[in-house]
């Protein structure tokens, strides 16, 4: 009798930054869902090798590939002033697996959905799945198994004879998904490089931020995962990999703030004990919920106000007020859990008047222990100034940074930049990248405590790794 051979999905991380290093999980979630039974998942996870290319080369050429689906997270660095473009990476890897492979290629991850068309052009790959991979991920497998067609296959977007197929997108319950398959990826070379280890509760924003893709790419619904479940995963983690700080990836984890109440609530009755931090947003940020953060282990609160002058909120549509802000720093602070403030200086709208306003909001507290200033708004496709400031032609053919920046603040950014250091006693790195303001006392006392917020990593210094 002739023995199956089952043949290899192969899942290929092609993102190399490592600033700060992040796991891939978005590939860990698509082969969660493969059959085990029927095929043999790889994730060949190129970032952190000394030698990406020889790795590939070396991992690739053992298997007999199915399909390779290769996950494109990042396109742009979205940091204005220190503009740093992922693509060519990207192609340099594409065109490795080419010479190594004929099975299909198939892209996907959140900088591939945002420029899907251009990457698949760029790139000289025939398929993409736009948004959340799951379901797709899974169809097309059934359609090389000649189960599916390919117009049968939900959030799909193809090139035939140069024209473009896209197919309607999907949002499915995330209870519905196979966890991640965490036992894939090697998480102790990123615990080991000073990576969190990701977590993700749900999938969607309600909010209206002008500037942002996040709802694009992951709904404008809440699609929560059972609290069990995340706690499990978190578990399987410590077990597995002794992981000991998480980072929840949703776009907001504080919000709506009962389902994150649960999580943290799910912790504490587990009696799990991790590190974490997370995006929050002023608007969940209640007495209790703070409460139920620390007691959870939060050590840090990516608070994302973007601008703490109303009239700025309002142009970048927020959706919360400055005494949000005021409510959720006190809030933060009175639980002791450390607060990275995020600001955008220079959106439509922004003068020396309303930087001011900004400015002086934050001298009311003093504790906040990072502000970052990003000077210029980066725009992205999907979002809303990309309808009113965004340039097609530009990006099509460069895909490369592209930054709003107010002419008023244009015209004073020497003076703006210092505005901003003279906020306190600050010490200024990196000036241009973003200005960040510190507490060094605290900083140190972190490091001596070996607690480490994320925004430490700002500056690893590791090596960047490049596809030679
Ligand atoms: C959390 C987060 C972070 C955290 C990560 C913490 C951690 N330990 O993982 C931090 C703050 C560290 C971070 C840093 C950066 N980030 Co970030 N981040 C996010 C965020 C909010 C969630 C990412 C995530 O993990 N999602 C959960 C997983 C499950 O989803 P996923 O990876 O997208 O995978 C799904 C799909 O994309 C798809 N998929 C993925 N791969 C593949 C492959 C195939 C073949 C298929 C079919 C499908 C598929 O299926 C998956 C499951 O549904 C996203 C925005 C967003 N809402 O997506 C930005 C985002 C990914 N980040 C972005 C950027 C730019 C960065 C930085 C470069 C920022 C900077 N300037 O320094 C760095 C890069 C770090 C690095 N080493 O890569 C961009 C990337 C796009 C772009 N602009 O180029 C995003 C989209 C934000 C944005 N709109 O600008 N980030
Ligand atoms: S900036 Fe944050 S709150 Fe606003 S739409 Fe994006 S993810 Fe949602």
């Amino acid at each position: 009798m002739k023995k199956f051979i089952k043949p290899d999905i192969v899942l290929i991380n092609s993102n190399l930054e490592v600033d700060p290093p992040v796991a891939p999980i978005g590939l860990a979630c698509l082969a969660g869902q493969i059959d085990r039974k029927k095929y043999f998942p790889h994730i060949i996870d190129l970032c952190l090798e000394d030698n990406p290319k020889k790795e590939l080369i070396f991992q690739l050429s053992k298997l007999k590939p199915l399909m390779i689906g290769v996950s494109v997270r990042n396109i742009f660095s979205g940091v204005p002033l220190q503009p740093k473009n992922y693509l060519r990476t990207v192609k340099k890897i594409i065109r490795e697996i080419k010479k190594l492979t004929t099975a299909p290629i198939i892209l996907g991850g959140a900088g591939f959905s945002i420029y899907p068309e251009e990457i698949l052009r760029a790139t000289g790959v025939e398929y993409g799945i736009i948004g959340e991979g799951e379901i797709p991920f899974v169809q097309f497998i059934e359609y090389l198994e000649k189960k599916r067609s390919l117009a049968d296959i939900s959030s799909l977007i193809f090139l035939l004879n140069g024209k473009v197929h896209i197919s309607k997108r999907i949002y499915d319950s995330v209870n519905k998904y196979k966890p991640p398959a965490f036992d894939l990826i090697d998480y102790k070379k990123y615990i080991k490089a000073g990576g969190y280890v990701a977590v993700q509760t749900k999938r969607g924003c309600r909010f209206n931020c002008r500037y942002c893709t996040y709802p694009y790419l992951e709904g404008k619904n809440y699609r929560t995962k059972g609290v069990k479940q995340v706690v499990e995963e978190i578990k399987y983690l410590i077990e597995r990999y002794d992981a000991k700080y998480f980072f929840f990836v949703d776009s907001v984890f504080s919000f709506p703030t009962n389902y994150a109440s649960g999580i943290c609530q799910e912790i504490i009755n587990q009696g799990v004990q991790i590190a974490w931090m997370a995006y929050v947003n002023p608007r969940g940020i209640t007495k209790n919920f703070a409460e139920l953060m620390k007691k959870s282990g939060c050590i840090g609160a990516e608070l994302t106000t973007d601008s703490a002058s109303e009239k700025m909120l309002v142009r970048l549509g927020k959706g919360f007020t400055g005494k949000e802000i005021q409510n959720s720093i006190e809030m933060l602070h009175k639980y002791r859990i450390p607060i990275a403030i995020h600001n955008i200086i220079g959106g439509p709208g922004e003068s020396l008047e309303t930087v001011k306003e900004t400015l002086s909001f934050y001298k009311r507290f003093p504790y906040v222990n990072a502000i970052f200033f990003n000077f210029g708004v980066a725009l992205f496709r999907h979002s809303m100034f990309w309808e009113k400031y965004g340039n097609e032609s530009y990006s099509v053919n460069k895909l490369r940074n592209q930054i709003y920046i107010s002419p008023e603040i244009k015209k004073n950014l020497k003076l703006v930049h210092k505005m901003c250091l003279d906020l306190s006693n600050c010490d200024v790195t990196d000036l241009g990248y973003y200005s960040v303001i510190s507490k060094f006392l605290f900083h140190d006392l972190m490091r001596k405590l070996k607690i480490y917020p994320v925004w430490k990593y700002n500056h690893f210094k590791g090596k960047l790794t490049r596809f030679l």
